[in-house]
């Protein structure tokens, strides 16, 4: 039977429109309170749809997931230690590239993610020309088209993550090769994890880079293990 209950992060740069996203799919039907030990506000709604029930959770807008602000640390461990069944990352479309920074990071952390391509009419007007089936395909990721400051996308939006949560339309990520030396290493930190209860929480390519980048957080977590 397909699991009728799916929790959705939506995930986001700064002015992106996840409040927006998140006020079209919750409508009055939101809850905000705190982040655990933090006065960060969590925003927390839900709806229905085609009989599914979708919590969602709006995390703060950050550029990336290095864990060097609070913010980011709050939006990370949401999705890795959360692991909701569908991180939606609300894109600017008329910003793509810097925005595609954190859609990267998210898939390196082997979110099960959609793209939630929004801003579009700003894109438009300024006559650019985005080729989405392209980028999905490059992506290794469903890309849904929006306005969301017109409501325009939603349901398409929530169509997708349905699809995504329940395992008909795959997300296959990308896989960032860097260089031969880099690989090196981090093939043979992979291995290690791989081989030890770490792999459970986390995915061991992701954990290796990491251990590589000396990300203080995630030495810490690793030395409480
Ligand atoms: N033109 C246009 N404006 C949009 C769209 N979506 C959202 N906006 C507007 O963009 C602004 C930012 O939207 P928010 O939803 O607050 O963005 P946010 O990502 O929650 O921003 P932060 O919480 O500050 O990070 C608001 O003025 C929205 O009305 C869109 O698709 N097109
Ligand atoms: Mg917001």
């Amino acid at each position: 039977m397909t699991k009728k209950k799916i929790t959705i992060a939506l995930a986001g740069n700064p002015n992106s429109g996840k409040t927006t996203v998140f006020n079209n799919l919750t409508g009055a039907r939101q809850h905000v309170g705190n982040w655990p030990g933090v006065t960060v506000e969590k925003k927390e709604g839900s709806c229905t749809f085609k009989g599914y029930t979708i919590n969602v959770v709006d995390l703060p807008g950050v550029y990336s997931l290095t864990a060097y602000s609070l913010d980011e640390v709050i939006a990370r461990d949401y999705v890795v230690d959360e692991k909701p069944d569908v991180v939606v990352d609300v894109v600017d479309a008329s910003n793509l590239e810097r925005n595609l920074y954190l859609a990267v990071q998210l898939l390196e952390m082997e979110a099960n993610l959609v793209i939630a391509l929004n801003m579009m009419d700003v894109a438009e007007s300024r006559e650019y020309q985005i080729d989405v089936k392209e980028l999905s395909r490059l992506l290794g990721t469903p890309v849904v088209p929006m306005v969301a400051a017109w409501g325009k996308g939603t349901p398409e939006l929530l169509d997708t993550v349905i699809a995504v949560a329940g395992g008909y339309q795959k997300v296959s990520g990308i896989n960032l090769q860097y260089d031969h030396d880099v690989e090196t290493e981090i093939v043979k930190l992979e291995k290690l994890i791989s081989d030890s209860s770490l792999a459970e929480g986390y995915s061991p390519r992701w954990l290796a880079v990491k251990l590589l980048e000396e990300d203080e957080e995630i030495i810490g977590k690793i030395r409480q293990t």
